[in-house]
């Protein structure tokens, strides 16, 4: 078994294939004052010299300013080019940039011109594809970028950074090497008889796996605050009517959204609003006040605010301080978990409210910054020490349990000699399966997936 680092190195050496120089208009459709063309490949140079109608080579990183000229020697437009030298390029391979106008049909004639000129349309995410069959990033970075562009918060983007930067890969990296020296001490112990392996030598293998491996691993699963942050999450309000559900939705969000009067069964839709606590998306969820009623209207309510209960990542259950039949949310739901209680109008009156319950008054603004803390909390803000490890999506998080998983069988096995070869097995699963994650080994399936989501020219 190869380490992480030599895995990939030798996947440079495989990139075989990439011969086909590829183009695309790097900038998002419409206009704009610039328009990027990207152009990667073998050829780019060629193609680029052809399309500038210059003979010189171009300097590296420097910006030349040309004109592009059509195949009857005609200027396209005009503006500036930039040559990124083989292994200093994003893709690991020679790249040319054609900064011109952003005018759509302008970007086109010259992306039409590049096809003319030998090149093949990029695919979506062909650019980010090469840069990882090159080495150049690990897979996790490649998935970065595009979390990086879809980030809907500024944490979300400075965290699928930190992933681009490569923190998180490094500490995949890091397990697969620990995997390898591990399966090395269980094969060496195939070479001696059973009553010639110490004891400790079991014991220590065991500890090692338990600090270096299992323990990490499940402390980074246990947190789901890094795809939160990039899936976000839904927060339904409910309660009776009147206990001031649609003061809380205005308020949290900061906008005036949902009406609010001092008439039982104001709101009798669902309305969402989004907003962001700690940085992590939330789509808040007001709801219909729940009570019996012959209104079909009201009844029609309370049904979407039940489903809308069931299907959040958390709940809130808001109740009145002033009436405490408003206290139990078991009235209406018997089996569903409540997140947070929370008991308003505390303003109002003089009550000590259930433990379990947060006391807020909307009205005078009290107890609000420790309710939006305790969504934080029940988001899974402040459970990790480390957040450079924070797992950040769901093709992440099954590869570490399946191999969390296969890490446990091995071990669960350790120590019984004719069980030697199945624990080295095991290991070694759990070693690939990681590699999943970074794209290293036979995973042009996994490639084929993830970069179907990327955008062209990216
Ligand atoms: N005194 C006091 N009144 C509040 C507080 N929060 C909300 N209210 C008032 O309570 C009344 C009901 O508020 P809403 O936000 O409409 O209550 P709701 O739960 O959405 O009610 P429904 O839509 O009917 O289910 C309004 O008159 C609010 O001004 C508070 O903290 N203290
Ligand atoms: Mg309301």
């Amino acid at each position: 078994m190869l380490s992480a680092n030599e895995q990939r190195v030798t996947m440079v050496g495989d990139a075989g294939g990439l011969s086909d120089t590829i183009s695309a208009i790097a900038t998002p459709q419409g206009r704009g004052g610039i328009g990027i063309i990207r152009i990667s490949g073998s050829q780019a140079v060629d193609i680029a010299l052809a399309l500038c109608n210059r003979n010189q080579p171009f300097s590296p990183r420097f910006a030349h300013f040309h004109h592009w000229y059509d195949a009857k020697g005609d200027t396209i437009d005009h503006g500036l080019t930039i040559y990124f030298a083989g292994s200093n390029s994003y893709t690991g391979e020679d790249t040319v940039e054609l900064q011109a106008h952003g005018s759509p049909v302008l970007l086109q004639a010259l992306f039409e011109r590049t096809l003319e000129l030998g090149c093949k349309a990029a695919e979506p995410g062909e650019f980010t594809r090469r840069a990882v069959e090159h080495g150049k990033i690990d897979l996790s970075q490649a998935e970065a970028v595009v979390a990086c562009i879809d980030a809907a918060t500024l944490r979300a983007a400075k965290q699928a950074q930190k992933q681009l930067d490569g923190a998180f890969g490094r500490r995949i990296s890091q397990y697969m090497d620990d995997l390898t020296s591990v399966v090395a001490h269980v094969e060496a112990c195939l070479d001696f008889p059973e009553d010639e392996v110490p004891e400790l030598f079991y014991d220590q293998l065991h500890t090692r796996v338990e600090t270096d491996l299992i323990q990490p691993i499940e402390q980074q699963l246990n947190s789901k605050l890094g795809e939160r942050l990039f899936e976000g999450a839904t927060v339904a309000i409910i309660g009776e009517p009147n206990v001031g559900k649609s003061s809380l939705l205005n308020t949290l969000s900061g906008r005036d959204r949902a009406i609010v009067t001092d008439i039982a069964g104001t709101t009798r839709d669902t309305l969402e609003v989004d907003f962001e606590v700690n940085g992590i998306p939330i789509r808040l969820v007001d709801t219909a006040g729940l009570r019996t009623t012959n209104d079909i209207v009201e009844q029609e309510g309370v049904k979407r605010a039940k489903s809308a209960a069931e299907t959040a990542d958390i709940i809130i259950f808001v109740a009145d301080a002033a009436r405490s039949e408003t206290w139990n949310p078991e009235d209406h739901f018997k089996d569903l978990y409540i997140h947070l209680k929370v008991m308003n109008k505390i303003d109002v009156a003089d009550v000590t409210p259930p433990s379990d319950f947060l006391a807020v008054s909307i009205k005078s603004e009290s107890g609000l910054d420790a309710l939006v803390e305790t969504i934080a909390k029940q988001l899974g803000d402040f459970d990790l020490a480390d957040e450079s490890a924070m797992v950040t999506s769901s093709r992440h998080r099954i590869a570490l349990q399946t191999s969390l998983a296969h890490i446990q069988a091995g071990l669960d096995m350790l120590g019984r000699e004719e069980m030697i070869d199945l624990t080295a097995m095991e290991w070694r699963r759990a070693w690939s399966t990681l590699g999943e994650i970074l794209g290293i080994g036979d995973v042009e399936f996994i490639l084929d997936k993830v970069f179907s989501e990327f955008c062209i020219g990216k």
